[in-house]
């Protein structure tokens, strides 16, 4: 192993930022647009619908132009399945494939590569009525999807992800919108079925893209945060590591490797809710293998041995600790700080977690996310003053040079969010972009872009490398 210890980032390094389709589009039912899960669930209280957003459907040129100007080497966005697929499968909508040859096009022109989601919790309205993921009907569909994208795209994007944070739609799927499990005998094996459909589907989608797009990269793109024991009692060990393997290790082992966790499947074994498996399923894991790995991080979490009293946190969500009886039980880091929305800011576990992840699966990492919700404000003029948030890129960064002096393989990294847009569950208020959008909750205003403090500092820092980091 090479051991870059001038800490430099790769020439080619990928510095850019990244969106989703169904928080930053807006026209979420037009141009032939079919609904997708996220538009038909219920928004929680005080948030706004998602039919506007950023408007990056109508203004995406001026997007792509700001982020050309940050300097952006590629822009991480998702390709909204039915926009293309208006029922999830079947007829394709034409206005919809147009769209995204225009988006990237348009990127292209900036020399700004585009890395596509291919999947960021936007499941197809019509393929929830038939079950979602326990659907076998969806996997087939994915595939569709995923065909139609490297046919029409293939030849313009390199780099591609296959869903976006399975593992949170699995873990908190109710609360961020994504959870199509009805009333069932035994949720925990439902939820574990689907989960395993969707790992097939995303193997046989990796597969793909090495057969139809040659040249191409294909990682998943989970959220992966390291999980500490709260002290050195044993017991707290075994409850991280069933944290570890529960929260992360699932996921990149089986995209990696292609196997069950064995600390997972034994755990669903007691729960009498492991998925079934066809004949032929572990052959397509295993065949499938990923180029690099994409994940989003936001901080580490911490947990303590559980004696299976505690009653599950339905509030967790993507960084909220949750509590699993008898697995383990969250708890706050005394070391870490935390934003004005709750979730812990932990740099340094960020070079852990970097550290982890390759030693475990020695494959290139590009960051899909990683940033700060705050409640920017307007001002001076048009002005939006985030220093708070250049302090928690700029201490993330520094320890992603760390990381790299380590002998981990970094190839990019993509902050959330390039713009402002609609969060998952917290409203628009709760902004994450370089770029600002002058709207409110519910008064749409003029969606004016104004660049922040945080655009002019990105912008050094990617002309210097990641060298200069200063204010
Ligand atoms: C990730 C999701 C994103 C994004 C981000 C911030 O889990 O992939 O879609 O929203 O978290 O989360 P939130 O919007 O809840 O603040």
């Amino acid at each position: 192993m090479i051991h870059n210890k001038e800490r430099r980032f790769p020439n080619n390094f990928l510095w850019g930022a990244s969106t989703s389709a169904y928080q930053v589009e807006g026209a979420n039912l037009i141009d032939g647009k079919g609904p997708s899960v996220q538009d038909i669930k219920k928004v929680p209280e005080g948030t706004s619908e998602l039919d506007v957003c950023a408007d990056q459907y109508h203004k995406y040129a001026e997007d792509i132009a700001l982020m050309a100007e940050m300097g952006f080497k590629t822009y991480r966005f998702s390709i909204s399945w039915s926009r293309i697929l208006p029922k999830g499968t079947g007829e394709i909508n034409e206005k919809g494939v147009q769209y995204y040859h225009n988006l990237i096009d348009e990127c292209l022109k900036y020399g700004i590569e585009p890395l596509v989601t291919m999947y960021h919790f936007d499941l197809p309205a019509a393929l929830a009525e038939i079950g979602g993921w326990s659907n076998k009907k969806t996997i087939d569909a994915f595939v569709e999807f995923a065909s139609i994208l490297f046919y029409e795209y293939g030849s313009k994007v390199k780099y591609w992800l296959t869903i976006n944070e399975q593992n949170m739609m699995t873990l908190v799927g109710s609360l961020i919108g994504t959870s199509t499990i009805g009333d069932v005998e035994n949720p925990l094996k439902a939820l574990y079925q689907e989960n395993h459909h969707m790992l097939l589907a995303q193997a046989k989608v990796m597969k793909l893209c090495h057969e139809k797009v040659p040249g191409a990269k294909i990682g998943p793109a989970p959220n992966i945060s390291l999980v500490y024991p709260a002290t050195c009692k044993p017991e707290d060990m075994i409850a991280a590591q069933n944290f570890n393997a529960i929260r992360n290790w699932l996921y990149l082992d089986m995209a990696v490797y292609g196997y069950y966790n064995p600390i997972v499947w034994s755990w669903l074994e007691d729960n009498d809710a492991t998925p079934d498996i066809e004949p032929g399923d572990m052959d397509i894991m295993k065949a499938a293998k990923p180029d690099f790995i994409g994940f989003n991080y936001y901080s580490t979490a911490t947990v303590e041995y559980s004696d299976g009293t505690e009653t599950s946190d339905t509030k967790a969500d993507q960084q909220k600790g949750m509590a699993m009886p008898g697995i383990c039980k969250s708890v706050s880091n005394p070391y870490a700080k935390k934003t004005e929305f709750g979730w812990e800011i932990d740099p340094i576990g960020f070079r852990a977690t970097l550290r982890e992840v390759y030693s475990r699966y020695h494959l290139p990492i590009i960051i899909t996310e990683n940033g700060l919700g705050a409640y920017d404000k307007l001002e001076d003029g048009d002005k939006v003053h985030d220093p708070y948030r250049i302090f928690y890129l700029r201490n993330h960064i520094e320890q992603m040079k760390l990381a790299i002096e380590d002998g981990v393989d970094m190839m990019g990294y993509c902050p959330w969010s390039a713009i402002d847009l609609v969060s998952t569950h917290e409203g628009v208020v709760k902004r994450y972009g370089f770029i600002y959008v002058n709207r409110d909750e519910f008064d749409l205003k003029d969606l004016r872009r104004v660049r922040k403090d945080s655009f002019y500092w990105y912008k050094k820092v990617i002309a210097s490398n990641g060298e200069d980091l200063a204010d």
